[in-house]
């Protein structure tokens, strides 16, 4: 082909056009990932400040790649568009690191019953871990978010785990990524042994758990709200605007 100035102009204009259209798609999983995240920042913060307990030990995201995104449109044999791009429902993802096991499932269902959060899809590889040893609950949920025009819905996927199975999962990922996928036999089975151990960490752990400390209660308040830093004459004014001026301080120092 020779390339005359118009086709060079056309070409300019071209990659222009996608770089606009890629960078507003992007932009929106990570208003996406962002949503989510909030959300799974406010359970834990309202879980550490006034539930006595807490099932979330860490939140990280990522944003998957454009060359990523490329890649996973070509292996799953769609089209080259944008719109084959937005079949890709693990742009944005959040994992999300439990305690126990059970906390995985407590944590999906205080996110996944929230009226602006819609579940797309979920595989539970913790009730059906795959043959390989990997376990997690797997969800994708899509959440609307608003533009200053127009709202566009998102999907993010969530991983649940435990701090077990993520550190079996972290390094069996460096393990595979150092084998370049070909990984040999007795890799693979020892790999599997090692999932079943922190299966059953995560099993013993739990109980243990539970043994000193009793079943864990999500939905009660803890009255002795932690990380209260706020002084006792803040709380006295506080207290005598609340209650009105009859309410008078007996003769001690510190009152709560
Ligand atoms: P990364 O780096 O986390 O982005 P689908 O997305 O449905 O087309 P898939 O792969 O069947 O395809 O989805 P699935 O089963 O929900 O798994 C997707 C993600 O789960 C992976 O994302 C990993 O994060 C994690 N995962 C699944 N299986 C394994 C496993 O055997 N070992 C480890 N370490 N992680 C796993 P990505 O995109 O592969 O990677």
């Amino acid at each position: 082909m020779t390339i005359t100035p118009e086709t060079q102009t056309t070409f300019v204009e071209t990659l222009k056009e996608v770089r606009e259209d890629f960078t507003r798609l992007m932009l929106s999983y990570q208003f996406g990932l962002d949503e989510i995240t909030t959300k799974i920042r406010i359970l834990r913060d309202e879980f550490d400040k006034l539930h006595s307990y807490n099932p979330i030990e860490q939140i990280s995201t990522r944003l998957k790649s454009p060359e990523s995104v490329v890649d996973k449109v070509s292996r799953k044999g769609l089209d080259p568009s944008l719109d084959s791009i937005r079949r890709i429902t693990d742009i944005a993802g959040v994992r999300v690191t439990c305690s126990f096991t059970a906390d995985t499932y407590r944590v999906f269902e205080a996110l996944t019953r929230q009226p602006d959060v819609t579940v797309l899809q979920v595989k539970d590889y913790i009730a059906n871990p795959k043959p390989n040893g990997y376990r997690s609950l797997h969800a994708i949920v899509q959440v609307p978010v608003f533009l200053s025009s127009r709202t566009v819905n998102v999907p993010v996927e969530v991983q649940f785990r435990t701090v077990a199975m993520d550190f079996w999962a972290t390094l069996e990922h460096k393990i595979f990524y150092k084998y370049d996928g070909d990984v040999p036999a007795e890799v693979v089975q020892k790999l599997t042994e090692s999932a079943a151990t922190a299966a059953r960490m995560d099993r013993e752990m739990e109980e243990l758990h539970e043994t000193v400390h009793g079943p864990r209660d999500f939905a009660h308040v803890d009255r002795s709200i932690k990380g209260a830093d706020i002084s006792d004459d803040v709380v006295q004014r506080l207290a005598q605007f609340l209650a009105g001026p009859s309410l008078n301080p007996p003769d001690t120092e510190h009152l709560c």
